[in-house]
């Protein structure tokens, strides 16, 4: 992991779904924090940080302080450091924003990337053709839901996580492919709609460049891998982006 970069670099990552439970995956984040990411001047991470957050109170697990600490480390050194949140970090607040030094950003955004208007997203509100998710992502992320589970005990709202997580794995085990990822046209539109000819997403764990057509004009749509087995990152410069797995 020491490839030098160019000092104008935009790194980009997700779905590294760090625990304490797999502590290779947190080494290997560390090893890109300290290695790949002060080379860079900004660092935009895309949602599924953590395997699941179910509150900020969750900061006192030595685990997550130390996640934290090791972004905030590199955020007050000067990079910029972004968060946009994932299916199964939506509860991340300003307590873990303070915590980390991370702008936290909405979900889609548009940035200026060198000049060109990049369209980011974690990429799970594409999945339309999911409707068993999109009906259980409408419910989760209404304010009076948030409220009931917040108020919660932390070891309840742990229980119901993992609850969650079994049922969400036996319902994929039980869904075609095709469903879980992006839906196509859904992707199209909103491209036409923020106007602009590239996107940067994860969710799917199917990394990739895909070049597709957007009211006649060619557009481009990365897809960011995921941190189970290995790790990766997309790079981008003024010359454009490239994926770069981490061997
Ligand atoms: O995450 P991933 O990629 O494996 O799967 C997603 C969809 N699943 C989810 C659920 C998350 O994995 C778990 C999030 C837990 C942490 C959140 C913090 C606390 C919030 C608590 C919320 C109550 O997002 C999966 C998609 C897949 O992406 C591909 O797009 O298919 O969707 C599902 O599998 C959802 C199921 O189809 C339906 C919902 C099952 C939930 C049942 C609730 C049971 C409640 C029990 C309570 C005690
Ligand atoms: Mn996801």
């Amino acid at each position: 992991m020491s490839q030098p970069l160019d000092p104008r670099t935009v790194l980009f990552i997700s779905d590294l779904h760090l625990t304490a439970e797999r502590p290779a995956q947190a080494e290997l984040f560390r090893r890109f924090m300290a290695d790949i990411a002060p080379q860079a001047r900004a660092l935009y991470i895309l949602g599924d940080f953590f395997e699941a957050w179910v509150g900020d109170d969750d900061l006192t697990q030595t685990f997550h302080a130390d996640i934290a600490a090791t972004l905030k480390q590199y955020a007050e050194q000067g990079l910029a450091l972004y968060f946009m949140a994932g299916n199964r970090d939506f509860l991340a607040g300003p307590a873990l924003a303070e915590a980390t030094g991370w702008t936290h950003l909405e979900d889609p955004c548009v940035i200026d990337l060198f000049g060109v208007p990049t369209l980011l997203s974690h990429g799970d509100a594409w999945c339309t053709d999911d409707d068993a998710y999109q009906a259980f992502r409408r419910q989760v992320r209404t304010p009076a839901w948030q409220q009931q589970f917040l108020a919660q005990p932390i070891d309840a709202r742990h229980a119901t996580a993992r609850s969650i997580r079994e049922h969400s794995e036996q319902a994929k085990t039980e869904k075609r492919p095709s469903i879980m990822d992006v839906n196509p046209e859904a992707v199209r539109q909103a491209l036409g709609t923020a106007r602009v000819t590239r996107l940067i997403h994860g969710h799917t764990h199917r990394p990739a460049h895909h070049v597709l057509e957007v009211q006649g004009t060619q557009a481009e749509r990365w897809v960011l891998p995921d941190w189970y087995e290995t790790g990766g990152y997309l790079v981008c410069t003024p010359e454009g982006c490239r994926l770069e797995m981490i061997p």
